[in-house]
C-alpha cells in the first residue's frame, strides 16, 4: 500500500467563527494552522482564504499573501480551491490559479449543495481544466457524485488533464452522494488504473470515512471545512487535532504517513 497522504482542509468557505471559534481566518492564522497540520502529519493543505471579516473570497491578492505566509512556515503542498463559495463566478473562482500553486481542485460536475446549487457545467469544467494546464497546476478532481468521475475521464480524453490522476471523494454533502462504505467501494471501481483517491467525509462521516480509506489504501482529507467536531457535541480544538487522530489510526493499522515530498512524487508534482 502507498504511504498515506493526509490533506488538511482547514478553512473552507462556509464554516464561521461563531460555529467553530478556532477557525483560522487571517493569512497568519492559516499559515500557523498549516504548520501545525504539517507537523501532525498532513502533506497537503487544501486552501480557501477569507476576508478579515471572515467572509469567503477568491481574491488573488489574499491567496498570494496567504501562500507566502504558508511557504515561510512549512513545506506542505498547497492546493488552492477553485470551488470558492457557492454563487461565485468562474472567473472569480479561478483567480488563485495564476499564482501557479502546486495543486488546485477541479470539481467535476454540478451538485445540489444544501439549499444551494454548486454549479460546474460542461463549459466550466473545460475552462477550469485548461486554466490549470496553462499554469502548470496539478488538478485534484473533486467528486461529489458518481457521474463526476466520468466527467473527469472526459477531460482526460480531451487531453486537458494528464496522469497521474488524483480524485477526492467528497461524501455526505446534503445533495451529493452519501458517505457510505458501499459508495466508496463503487467509486474506486470507476477509477482508471494508477489513479489515487482520498475521501473527505462531511460532518460525522469524517472519522469513519477516514478510517475506511486508511484500511482500503486510499488517502484522507480532514479539517474544519468538512467537520468542526472532534466527537459528537465536542468541538475540535484545532485542525491539527483532527490530523493527529488520523495519524494514530494509520499507525495502529501499520500504514506509514507520506511526507510532502513523498506525496509530490506520488501525485506527479515536480519539486
Ligand atoms: N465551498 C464549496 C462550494 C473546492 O474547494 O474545490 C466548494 C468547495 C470545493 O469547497
Ligand atoms: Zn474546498
Amino acid at each position: 500500500m502507498d504511504k498515506l497522504i493526509i490533506t488538511a482542509a482547514m478553512v473552507g468557505a462556509e464554516v464561521t467563527r461563531e460555529a467553530q471559534p478556532n477557525l483560522p481566518i487571517t493569512p497568519d492564522e492559516i499559515a500557523q494552522a498549516a504548520r501545525e497540520c504539517r507537523e501532525a502529519g498532513a502533506s497537503i493543505c487544501h486552501l480557501h482564504v477569507r476576508n478579515d471579516d471572515g467572509t469567503p473570497t477568491q481574491s488573488r491578492d489574499r491567496f498570494q499573501e496567504t501562500i507566502a505566509r504558508i511557504r515561510e512556515a512549512t513545506d506542505i503542498i498547497i492546493q488552492v480551491s477553485t470551488g470558492g463559495a457557492v454563487g461565485m463566478t468562474p472567473e472569480e473562482r479561478l483567480q488563485p490559479v495564476s499564482l501557479r500553486p502546486e495543486m488546485a481542485t477541479l470539481t467535476c460536475g454540478t451538485v445540489n449543495f444544501g439549499e444551494d446549487v454548486f454549479w460546474n457545467g460542461p463549459r466550466e469544467l473545460k475552462a477550469f481544466a485548461k486554466a490549470l494546464k496553462v499554469h502548470g497546476v496539478r488538478p485534484e478532481f473533486e467528486i461529489f457524485d458518481a457521474g463526476m468521475i466520468a466527467n473527469a475521464l472526459q477531460l482526460a480524453d480531451m487531453e486537458l488533464v494528464e496522469p497521474p490522476f488524483h480524485f477526492d471523494f467528497v461524501l455526505g454533502v446534503p445533495g451529493g452522494l452519501p458517505a457510505t462504505p458501499k459508495n466508496v467501494l463503487y467509486l474506486t471501481e470507476l477509477l482508471p488504473p494508477g489513479a489515487t483517491w482520498s475521501v473527505a467525509g462531511v460532518g460525522r462521516h469524517q472519522l469513519p470515512m477516514a478510517a475506511l480509506a486508511v484500511t482500503l489504501g486510499g488517502h484522507v482529507r480532514v479539517g474544519f471545512e468538512d467537520n468542526i467536531f472532534y466527537r459528537k457535541g465536542e468541538l475540535a480544538v484545532s485542525n491539527a487535532q483532527l490530523v493527529e487522530r488520523v495519524v494514530r489510526i494509520a499507525r495502529e493499522l501499520d500504514r506509514p504517513i507520506a511526507t510532502p515530498d513523498e506525496a509530490r512524487r506520488m501525485l506527479g508534482i515536480p519539486r
